[in-house]
């Protein structure tokens, strides 16, 4: 009985959506939707479907009606994964967080249009149109690397795309660019290594430890050691690409690719594979990683992208003679209201992943930013140290931020000024606690 009548009321509510006018779209999306729970998949499969059919017609209205509905529609879905949580399957919880990150695009993407076009108005069928392509834009993400599936097929070369965004192109180091993996990691190994204590000489292609202080995070020595590469001379400015625990202390490590002419022609070629991607920018900035042993490792992130173009393409290439174990999962966006950073870390350890294999050296796991924004990806330590042996993978980006000389020396005095406080106030707590024991 209670599954017909929530048959019947789901049917209803679904029914409600495509043809109706604003009050009653706003009356809509005001219903508390606490079923969803006991909704099928394909119902919520609907109900996203209808969503996104919501915000396009919404787009037809004023902007602050557009932010009315969608503010109340965010609310209701976050509402429903907060008091739901428990009970939703995983795929309701994954489309409703899909619904979520749609709509919060599509807002971004109408406030920026708004901003750039001081003169739409309702009446204005051209800036309407404009508006409802960049909402369709929103909601339905192009499919942007349609071009590149195609121009694999035609090589013959083969893929797996095991997250929509995500592709993974076997032997692309060796088909498409024409290196050997194993030999550029080689080449890369006799670079200096800047370890504990050294110093790192600016613009110099050179290894930075996880063990040298500008590279710690949080004073901790990571398991892995660095190359920093940039498009051009960085006394014309570095390009930085900052994530969590990123110093500008490290900047000086970046050198130009240009200055290495193997490097410079694997880059020039994997800029000419990307500008096959719409809309993509050329990739200025790369991160060599090696990880020596099975116990170094990367863990589970999404790359930052505030310092990155809005459109970079993330592209991983995998080097060293060695293939490594390589996961991708969900990321969750929105979690429920009200739980700790342990239930946040559990829940996001507890999503399933979507891959986990050994990616071989030579391969290339290609990402847009929308599928890095929505996903994890990491190289997980194994079990024994010695079982793989030396690896490692050129990620290259596109880096929005570039900072002059002045500028950046202006940076690290900030982070050097930070450090020496942070140091000072370390040993006068040491020293207040040896008085209090003595
Ligand atoms: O080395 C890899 O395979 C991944 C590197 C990575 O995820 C990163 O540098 O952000």
């Amino acid at each position: 009985m209670l599954e017909e009548r929530t048959q019947i009321a789901t049917n209803q509510y679904i029914g409600l959506l495509p043809s109706h006018s604003t009050s009653e779209i706003s009356d809509y999306v005001s219903v508390p939707c606490t079923w969803y729970g006991l909704m099928t998949d394909a119902q919520v499969q609907l109900l996203v479907r209808r969503t996104q059919a919501l915000v396009v017609r919404a787009q037809a209205y004023r902007q602050s009606e557009f932010d009315e509905i969608s503010n109340k529609l965010l609310r209701s879905i976050q509402r429903t994964l907060a008091e739901n949580y428990s009970t939703l399957t995983q795929q309701h919880r994954e489309s409703l967080r899909a619904a979520l990150w749609r709509i919060e695009a599509a807002g971004d993407r109408i406030v920026s249009l708004y901003d750039d076009s001081s003169d739409l108005s309702d009446s204005d069928s051209d800036g309407e149109s404009a508006v409802q392509a960049a909402v369709q834009a929103a909601v339905q993400p192009a499919d942007q690397l349609a071009n590149v599936r195609l121009h694999l097929d035609g090589l013959d070369i083969k893929y797996k795309e095991p997250y929509p965004g995500i592709l993974i192109t076997h032997g692309f180091g060796e088909k498409i660019l024409g290196i050997d993996p194993a030999a550029v990691l080689d080449g890369l190994m006799k670079a200096p290594v800047r370890r504990a204590g050294d110093t790192i000489r600016p613009g110099e292609l050179q290894w930075v430890d996880g063990d040298n202080e500008n590279l710690r995070y949080r004073g901790n020595v990571l398991r892995r050691m660095k190359i920093w590469l940039q498009d051009g001379p960085p006394n014309g400015g570095t390009l930085i690409y900052s994530y969590t625990g990123y110093t500008f202390a490290v900047a000086p490590a970046t050198s130009d690719w240009n200055a290495h002419p193997e490097l410079a022609a694997m880059c020039q070629r994997y800029n000419k594979f990307i500008s096959m991607i719409q809309g993509a920018p050329a990739a200025n900035h790369a991160i060599v990683t090696a990880y020596a042993d099975g116990k170094c490792s990367i863990g589970m992130h999404s790359d930052k992208t505030h310092s990155l173009h809005d459109d970079t393409i993330i592209g991983v290439l995998k080097l060293g003679g060695a293939s490594r174990r390589f996961c991708i999962r969900k990321r969750i966006l929105n979690f429920p209201a009200g739980i700790g950073q342990a239930q946040k870390t559990a829940l996001q350890n507890a999503e399933p992943m979507l891959l986990d294999e050994d990616v071989a050296s030579g391969d290339l796991i290609l990402m847009t930013g929308e599928a890095n924004n929505t996903t994890q990806h990491g190289v997980p330590e194994l079990e024994t140290a010695d079982a793989v042996a030396l690896s490692g993978s050129i990620v290259w980006r596109t880096a929005a931020q570039r900072l002059s000389p002045e500028e950046l020396e202006k940076k690290i005095a900030v982070t050097e000024k930070g450090r020496a406080k942070r140091k000072a106030a370390k040993s006068s707590s040491k020293r207040d606690q040896k008085r209090e024991r003595s």
